[in-house]
């Protein structure tokens, strides 16, 4: 199998069964993975609550390490909706001008570090540094920040031989606390600081809501970032045809971002709690036990995508779920398109050809499904395009 090949491991159960069960920390969980049932259940916030016990809904469960809720991910509507308005407009920034040019800058310096080189090792030296980099971005704050958050390394709740951290956890929480701290006596431009100010409800929000939010926005868009940048350097550099047609036709750049994250899916799945006695795909539910929305499974349906296990570069409807349906959908996801788009366009104009070296997959484990979600590490030599 190629680096860049990511497999389906839920196609037979999927068309069979249509779901999947997963044993986790004595709390197990129904994988639902079928794209309607996925839509359906992610729409239906009564009945499959995500304002759980903060942690209970993501898996493996976080219930035992963190109690800061995550806003608004753990909340439901309507406090959702209203959370929501407040944080949108701040997050739809990455579609201005000004913040597109940083972050091409950005793409171009990384880019330029790295061809001079023999070889880099991608996850830890390129997409992590891409990831944090850009994150000061959005969050409005002054690019040396980005220094620590790199020293942290790729996740933030787990780390090498342990999937969940709780001295990790503790690093990012002190850390938030601190910077929520200097934001409220010395207010800036920063997201910190305005979230602090803003209006909810007619109130302020308090430091722990505000939290919520920051924790969210430094672990929710962490790997799965680093996981699309490096899955898409390492497509790119078994498909060089592919890097040659964006270069000829820069207008497809949208599409590409979209069927490689579809394909992809950095997230695999997120977990619901079930508010009452119900039936999922034929299939009896209790009250308070937890079935999670599988994209990466639902974007392999084959009722919607033809040639599902094929990267089409160009595909023309392409309704994947890998930010998720509904309510809940990325607010990340902007940020995140643009990333992608710019590395590809930085990619086209500035490398001739990438090889690969070595890698080291990282593979998931879900009950019977293991699936490959991106690599721990992977060599890349990048051979520089002069026209
Ligand atoms: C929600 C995936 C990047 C912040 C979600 C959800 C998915 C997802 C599937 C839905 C969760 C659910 O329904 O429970 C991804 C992928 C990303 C990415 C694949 C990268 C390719 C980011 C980034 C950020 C971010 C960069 C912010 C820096 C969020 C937030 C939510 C969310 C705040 C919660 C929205 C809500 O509850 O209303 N993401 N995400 N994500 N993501 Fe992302
Ligand atoms: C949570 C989650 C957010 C969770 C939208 O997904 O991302 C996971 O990586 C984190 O571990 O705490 O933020």
């Amino acid at each position: 199998r190629r680096a860049s090949q990511f497999d389906d491991p839920f196609e037979e159960v999927r068309e069979k069964a249509g779901f999947g069960e997963v044993a986790d920390q004595d709390d197990p969980v129904m994988m639902l993975l079928r794209l309607k049932d996925v839509r359906k259940t992610a729409h239906n916030w009564k009945t499959f609550r995500s304002g759980a016990t903060p942690g209970r809904i993501v898996v493996p469960s976080e219930v035992n390490i963190r109690e800061t809720r995550q806003v608004p991910f753990e909340v439901d509507p309507p406090e959702h909706t209203d959370y929501r308005a407040l944080l949108e407009p701040w997050f739809r920034r990455p579609n201005e001008q000004a913040y597109q040019e940083k972050l091409t800058a950005l793409v171009s310096e990384l880019l330029d570090e790295v061809l001079h080189r023999d070889k880099v090792e991608v996850v830890g030296e390129f997409a992590l540094k891409l990831q944090s980099r850009a994150l000061t971005l959005l969050l409005n704050v002054p690019m040396e920040k980005s220094e620590t958050w790199i020293s942290w390394g790729t996740h933030v709740f787990r780390s090498e031989g342990e999937a969940l951290d709780a001295g990790k956890a503790a690093i990012l929480y002190d850390y938030i606390d601190n910077q929520i701290e200097n934001a409220s006596r010395n207010p800036g431009d920063d997201l910190y600081s305005v979230l602090l100010f803003a209006d909810y409800q007619g109130r302020k929000l308090t430091r722990e809501e505000v939290k919520g939010v920051m924790v969210l926005t430094f672990a929710g868009g962490r790997d799965t970032v680093i996981n699309a940048v490096t899955n898409s350097i390492a497509y790119l550099a078994e498909h060089p045809e592919h890097l040659e047609r964006l270069r000829n036709e820069p207008e497809m750049v949208g599409k590409a971002v979209e069927e490689l994250v579809r394909y992809f899916a950095p997230l695999t799945h997120m977990g619901r709690v079930v508010s009452e006695d119900t039936e999922v795909c034929s299939h009896a539910v209790k009250a308070d036990t937890r079935v999670s929305l599988c994209w990466a499974s639902a974007n392999r349906d084959a009722g919607t995508f033809e040639k599902p296990n094929e990267v089409v570069l160009d595909r023309k409807i392409n309704p994947h779920v890998s930010f998720g349906f509904s309510h809940h959908n990325c607010l990340g996801a902007t940020h995140a398109r643009q990333i992608l788009r710019h590395l590809l366009v930085g990619l086209s104009q500035k490398v001739s050809s990438m090889k690969i070296r070595n890698y080291e997959e990282n593979i998931e484990e879900w009950g019977e499904f293991r699936r490959k979600v991106g690599f721990h590490k992977i060599e890349v030599a990048f051979e520089a395009f002069t026209k």
